[in-house]
């Protein structure tokens, strides 16, 4: 089942996410659904928050080719993670489905050890680069409430929350 996916400036973006204790069917079909909302939405990470439920999970499936073709085999679903170690320092023009249209260049570690929990609760620790590595941080954000655009500078936040009110109110007028 598809589920709607909370845009900003919309105020549960900005809860931050409880633990997951229990690992049972319930968890499963919610993360099924959350897949299916990603890939319907052409998106590449979704945070189980973007889809209104306050839990530590998200899930990240990035392209495994240049067309951007995405494959089941390459899904990653994190429950409850942790980053244990993090070095160097990146930028990539992150964006999100919560905040469509928009692309901006942030600044992120470069690589991390993730420590998380899969479907069934058995732990894993997982080292990541590049653009994983991004996504993860990027997705692990949205637990904590956070957005990228929250990492901008004031004047490009200024440009941006100008730019985007100016885009919902063209949209209101459309539709
Ligand atoms: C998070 O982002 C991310 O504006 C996932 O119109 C960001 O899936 C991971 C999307 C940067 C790695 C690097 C955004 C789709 C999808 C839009 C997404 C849009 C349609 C964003
Ligand atoms: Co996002």
């Amino acid at each position: 089942m598809r589920l709607p996916v909370i845009t900003y400036p919309d105020r549960k973006l900005k809860e931050v996410s409880k633990k997951i204790e229990e690992f049972d069917s319930k968890l499963h079909l919610f993360l099924d659904n959350m897949y299916e909302t990603m890939m319907s939405s052409n998106g590449i990470g979704l945070a189980a928050i973007q889809v209104g439920k306050p839990i530590r999970a998200l899930i990240v499936n990035l392209p495994i080719n240049e067309d951007g073709e995405q494959s089941l085999e390459n899904l990653i679903e994190v429950i409850n993670p942790k980053i244990i170690h993090f070095e160097g320092s990146t930028f990539y023009q992150e964006g999100c489905l919560s905040v469509p249209g928009f692309y901006e260049d942030i600044e992120r570690f470069e690589n991390i050890e993730l420590q998380y929990q899969d479907r069934y609760g058995k732990f894993h620790t997982m080292i990541a680069n590049d653009l994983l590595s991004i996504a993860l941080q990027h997705e692990i954000d949205h637990l904590d409430g956070k957005l990228f655009i929250e990492k901008l500078s004031y004047s490009r936040r200024k440009k941006f929350e100008k730019e985007y009110k100016k885009k919902q109110k063209e949209a209101r007028l459309a539709s």
